[in-house]
């Protein structure tokens, strides 16, 4: 399976998160790439397709925001990473921002995700990944793997969060969407991939079927509870399967075999997958209990559906077991 990734994903490396109250070292770091390399070798460089597949998912002003966000912090005399503290919630007002914090705050859904010098190089390079895997895949290959870093899928049209920046399955689905396929997306990080979510929830010519940890006790807590079901036109194409902290390959493997049931009966052409490994029994911002064995059951599974199939890595955070679940992950679609 083609491997896509660039060097200058590394680029972004935020020193520390805000973790339950207490600043801890930011867990979404650079060597989860070096982990998956180590592993799986390094692949190919993405070509450069430029900004129009992103603006295919992300509105303008959020993408200048994005590309300026560090240098207007330095600017404001700030050290370090930048990282708003106040959040619209109720709804903003489409005020000509000018601070910086007031500038986060409008374009962030929580203080999860600082915004380092290399943020925007890492993520755009990210994003080029997953074209390019879906580009291969659009152009004949079965399967290809987007080694995404950082992640995409809590992040959406016009809001970073939870470690994400750009929406990397969502620009590969709109991607293979224009080359006329019709495109479901698969999403098994433990988190709830709610940016991917709000992308696709009133169009129901994608399906977004999540399988993640109940958000009455995880993170995003406010997305991926069972009764949402997509809206309008999109009703009935959101799948919502949350399983309780604990959960192993024996009760996940059933939910599973629901949500590729679904894409089946979607008539999916061609399948995004958002691979998070942050379901494994080591993750340490998590708490379900895969093993890495099991991860090539789940390949195998997701490759049974016999669907053109483009895989974006999302979350896991075991660094020392992250190579060995990604390879064992890709193995079951050998
Ligand atoms: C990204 B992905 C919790 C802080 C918020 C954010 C987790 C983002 C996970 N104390 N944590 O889905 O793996
Ligand atoms: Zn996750």
């Amino acid at each position: 399976m083609k491997v896509f990734h660039d060097p200058r994903q590394r680029d972004h490396a935020p020193v520390r998160e805000l973790h339950n109250g207490e600043w801890t070292p930011f867990a979404e770091v650079p060597e989860r790439l070096d982990a998956i390399v180590a592993a799986i070798g390094a692949g190919e460089l993405p070509d450069d397709r430029g900004m129009d597949p992103i603006l295919a998912v992300h509105n303008p002003g959020y993408l200048a925001f994005l590309q300026t966000a560090h240098d207007d912090w330095l600017a404001a005399g700030r050290t370090g990473d930048a990282i708003g503290y106040s959040f619209p919630v109720v709804r903003r007002r489409p005020l000509a921002l000018k601070r910086v914090d007031a500038r986060i705050g409008a374009y962030a859904m929580d203080a999860s995700s600082p915004i380092a010098a290399g943020t925007w190089q890492s993520a755009y390079w990210g994003a080029q990944a997953a074209l390019a895997a879906t580009h291969a895949v659009l152009g004949g290959d079965r399967s290809a793997f987007a080694l995404c870093r950082p992640p995409g899928h809590h992040c959406g049209r016009d809001y970073l969060g939870g470690y994400c920046f750009l929406n990397n399955a969502a620009i590969a689905a709109r991607a293979a969407e224009a080359a006329g396929h019709r495109v479901a997306i698969l999403d098994v990080d433990y988190h709830h991939g709610n940016g991917t979510q709000d992308l696709f929830y009133e169009d129901g010519g994608v399906l977004f079927a999540s399988i993640h940890a109940d958000p009455r006790t995880d993170y995003p807590f406010f997305w991926g509870h069972a009764d949402e079901r997509g809206a309008g036109e999109g009703e009935g194409a959101t799948l919502n399967l949350p399983l309780p902290r604990g959960t192993g390959w024996a009760d996940y493997a059933p939910a599973l075999g629901t949500a590729l049931r679904a894409i089946a009966d979607f008539g999916a052409t061609i399948l995004v997958v958002s691979y998070g490994a942050d379901t494994f029994a080591g993750d340490p911002i998590s708490q379900f209990r895969i093993e890495t064995a099991d991860y090539t059951a789940m390949g195998a599974a997701i490759a049974g559906l016999g669907l053109l199939t483009a895989i974006v890595m999302e979350g896991g955070y075991a660094v020392d077991a992250l190579g060995a679940n990604v390879a064992a992950f890709l193995e079951g679609f050998a």
